[in-house]
């Protein structure tokens, strides 16, 4: 009985597999997770530790690269699955696809080894067949490892090196004859289009056939390729006769289609490329397809980027691979959805940084139309004397072509992104270690990729890049520029790119990274760089994108970043987050995404930037005034714009650059703004609702109603706390009515308006991270009643230990000497805090808070006064809250 269910299941099984050519299916569900540094397999195995159950995709750093403050793991992690494989397995061939695992990666079948893969971000397959077993429990076992490993690029870089098998892994099989599978995680069928015109483009096509059977067999490679409508264009048979264990080459050329319908962003039209082996009898044996784009392209030194004949500005971002509280380990879906949202935002281009990423991306790309450079991680620095840090190098270049070859949305291939920063190299000999390791990897680039252009993204020292070569070496010159947020004047970009041209003026060049920090909690009507204000943010890349937009030269640009992203050695707003993104790590749009949006999109268009900062507060100027004016930004591709407040019409404007600033009045509560312009007879409008909270002027004007202020001392941005649902107000002098500081400074570190410290016992960074200095006293002319009133400090002295990270070291970043201070606070006249010595009381870079409860009488109001007694009294944060 029990044998006529078996071949009755098996019959099933082998059905199927006479169907189709190959299966492909995920392995992602059910598996046992476990760190341990254990020495290998058995010792691992015998740890017996606590096994999690985990599916895939799946980031071990996923939590502690965003909360543990020291860091994040580095080391090795097991995963183990158990799988069975029936009698319909006989005969085939059976693989294991890893579309990545950071960093090193080994599979184990049955407790004998697989495969070993190095790279955290290649693709790559191995075979199982002859380790599995069938009709029986199969144990697979993968060991990950992420820690530092100096023969594995990258070295170095801000981004995380977040470790896991965090892409999908699939589980593959074939019939015995079939496309080759273990080449650097291709298919084996290699698409190139030698010739495309608007009158005819030709197809070439190169296959590699395996035979794993034990006989000599004859059988045909067929091609087709059909268009988007599904209709046959192009087809091509090649007969082929394949001894067994042979790696077959074969190649078919001439698969011609007339009057192609050409791929371009604004027409991302897309033909399929299907690829078949069947047997003599016509039986299906293995299958793949491919995506074709007809195009054709240069880099013209003078005219930039030319697509089919026609110039193209390129405008887009750079990418990194992260989603909070998810590290690496994104679905397909919030792959694509970031490629959706960058060509709704009208960009054109993509730079995939800084190494390959997940497959879902360029199908995305591919069919969205993104024109997209895509690298190997070589970041900051060489091991100059490792081999095996050359040949991790050179396969990581040989993987990163052969597994997107077939894209057509690819169009250049990079490597080496700053590679004499912070390490620059004084002696001419290390100067050519690396060049000859770029020449290496520029010519594997070409001898694989004969179609496609070659880039190195460099920054800032000139003479440096041009002295290694790595400026004449690729056929673009990437330029990665900071001037206006690390470097001092925004015009400082111009500067540099208009002597580049001058100098090289036969180079192609592109601006593979530009940005600025900005958090959507911080807001500023006296922006400044450093500050992490959205509205620095703003005035930056309004800067640059009207010069980039003014030099044709330029072929292309790329926003650093898209999207907010982890970064553990650095101190932003958000601390170990890097937050020049357009967007948050959880994908909430910054203002400065529309501002790109006006400038890209071709349709009619008015955006409230500021839309998400819809709860403001601010203070009436005078005694006779129920509101209070505060800029609102909206961005535009309209001529004119008519902002209406409550309905009714505000002002009619021009936009300049894209642009038009209105001096809105916001009343107390609910106020709707509504942008409104007319293109081409179609009325297009954009809304938004801000909560205003109004202080009147004076304090005191409705002693029955008010309810309480938040400063953010010492600070020139204001500081939405999202928990509290509270505004911190950017500070001012005192005067009389209203609140203020009577005297002292701003703390600056350097050029810095705040510190780049992360702060102990606190997740608002912002708010700690400025400070007033030597205050003299905060004035509240509140009306009479009792208050809470809560003051913050935090030691921001001594930064001398702040990390030595090319991250955070600017010309500033170590500013500051240990202090000594020690100082009282007096709330109307009693003392509340006697001898206050944050450092020796509580440590540097750790939020204090204090809270007291004041009556507030005869109309005196809130005086809170600090002096000294040794060095000057700060304060970072105060807030008064009427509780009666
Ligand atoms: C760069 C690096 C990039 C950093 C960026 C930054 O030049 O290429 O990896 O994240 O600067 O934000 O400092």
């Amino acid at each position: 009985m029990r044998l006529i269910l078996f071949l009755i299941f098996s019959f099933f099984s082998i059905a199927v597999f006479a169907q189709s050519s190959r299966i492909v299916q995920t392995l992602n569900a059910g598996w046992k997770f476990h760190k341990s540094n254990a020495a290998g397999l058995q010792e691992m195995l015998r740890e017996k530790e606590d096994w999690q159950q985990v599916n895939l995709p799946h980031c071990f750093n996923a939590e502690d690269g965003e909360d543990e403050k020291y860091g994040y793991y580095r080391g090795s992690a097991w995963y183990l699955k158990e799988i069975s494989f029936d009698s319909t397995y006989l005969n085939h061939r059976i693989f294991v696809y890893f579309e990545a695992a950071n960093q090193v990666c080994e599979l184990f079948v049955n407790g004998i080894a697989a495969g070993k893969h190095i790279g955290g971000y290649g693709s790559f397959c191995f075979e199982i067949t002859s380790l599995i077993r069938l009709g029986e429990k199969n144990v697979l076992t993968v060991q990950v490892d992420n820690r530092h490993n100096e023969d594995i690029p990258p070295l170095d870089a801000d981004f995380s090196f977040m470790g896991g098998i965090y892409r999908d892994v699939y589980l593959i099989t074939t019939n015995t004859v079939h496309f080759d599978l273990l080449n650097n995680g291709s298919n084996g069928v290699f698409i190139e289009t030698p010739i495309v015109t608007e009158q005819a483009a030709t197809c070439r096509l190169r296959a590699t056939i395996k035979n794993d059977g034990t006989t000599k067999q004859k059988i045909f490679l067929h091609t087709r390729i059909t268009n988007a409508g599904g209709k046959m264009v192009a087809t091509k048979s090649t007969a082929v006769t394949i001894l067994p264990d042979q790696l077959f080459q074969a190649e078919q050329n001439g698969l011609s289609i007339p009057t192609p319908h050409l791929w371009s962003p604004d027409s991302p039209y897309l033909y399929t490329v299907t690829t078949e082996i069947t047997d003599s009898n016509g039986r299906l044996i293995d299958q793949v397809s491919h995506p074709l784009g007809l195009r054709w392209y240069t880099f013209d030194a003078a005219k930039g980027f030319i697509l089919n004949g026609k110039p193209l500005k390129l405008i887009g971002v750079n990418r990194h691979q992260f989603y909070t509280h998810q590290g690496f380990a994104l679905s397909n879906e919030q792959h694509v959805h970031d490629i959706e949202l960058l060509k709704q935002m009208g960009g054109n281009c993509i730079r995939i940084a800084h190494y390959q990423q997940d497959p879902a991306i360029l199908e995305a790309c591919d069919r969205l139309g993104i024109i997209a450079t895509e690298e190997i991680p070589i970041v900051n620095y060489i091991h100059e004397n490792s081999k095996d840090f050359r040949t991790n190098c050179l396969n990581m270049a040989v993987e990163l072509v052969r597994r997107d070859y077939n894209h057509p949305s690819i169009f250049v291939w990079a490597y080496m992104n700053e590679m004499l920063n912070n390490n620059k190299p004084k002696k001419p000999e290390n100067m050519r270690l690396l060049n000859r390791l770029a020449v290496s990897i520029d010519s594997i680039l070409h001898v694989e990729d004969k179609n496609r252009f070659t880039m190195i993204p460099n920054a800032e020292w000139f003479e440096g890049y041009r002295d290694a070569g790595l400026i004449d070496l690729p056929q673009i010159c990437g330029w990665n520029i900071y001037e206006g947020w690390y470097g001092e004047k925004l015009s400082d970009f111009e500067r540099f790119m208009d002597n580049f041209h001058k100098q090289y003026p036969d180079k192609p060049v592109m601006i593979t990274e530009y940005g600025a920090g900005a958090d959507p909690r911080v807001r500023s009507f006296a922006p400044e760089r450093f500050d992490f204000s959205m509205e620095y943010q703003n005035i930056y890349h309004e800067h640059y994108l009207k010069a980039i937009m003014e030099r044709p030269f330029i072929a292309g640009a790329f926003v650093w970043a898209f999207v907010d992203f982890y970064a553990e050695p650095r101190v932003d707003a958000t601390p170990h987050v890097n937050n020049k993104g357009l967007l948050t790590l959880d994908r909430k749009l910054k203002d400065c995404y529309f501002l790109y949006q006006a400038y890209l999109q071709k349709t009619p268009l008015v955006s409230i930037a500021s839309k998400g900062w819809a709860q403001r507060e601010g203070c009436a100027a005078r005694t006779d005034e129920n509101f209070c004016k505060q800029p609102v930004t909206i961005y535009s591709n309209q001529q004119e714009i008519e902002l209406f407040l409550q309905g009714q019409l505000l002002e009619k404007k021009s936009v300049v650059d894209h642009k038009a600033v209105f001096e809105v009045p916001f009343t107390n509560g609910s106020n709707l703004l509504e942008a409104v312009c007319t293109a081409g007879g179609n009325v297009i409008k954009d809304a938004a609702t801000i909560q205003f909270r109004l202080w009147d002027f004076p304090l005191s004007k409705h002693p029955e109603s008010f309810p309480a202020i938040h400063v953010n001392a010492g600070s020139n941005y204001s500081y939405y706390d999202e928990k509290n649902q509270c505004t911190w107000l950017a500070d001012q002098e005192y005067s009389k009515g209203s609140w203020g500081y009577t005297s002292g400074k701003r703390y600056r570190a350097g050029s810095r308006p705040a510190s780049q410290r992360e702060i102990g016992c606190t997740q608002d960074e912002p708010l700690f991270q400025t400070q007033q200095t030597d205050p003299g006293s905060y004035r509240f002319d509140v009306p009479d009643g009792q208050y809470e009133v809560s003051l913050y400090f935090a030691e921001l002295l001594s930064e001398a230990q702040m990390q030595k990270s090319l991250y955070n070291l600017s010309a500033d970043a170590t500013v500051g000497k240990a202090v000594k201070r020690i100082f009282n606070v007096d709330i109307n006249g009693s003392r509340f805090l006697r001898q206050l010595n944050l450092k020796e009381q509580f440590g540097e870079a750790v939020a204090v808070p204090f809270k007291y409860i004041i009556d507030v009488r005869d109309g005196r109001g809130i005086e809170i006064k600090f002096s000294a007694l040794a060095g000057v009294p700060v304060i970072n944060a105060l807030s008064v809250v009427r509780i009666k």
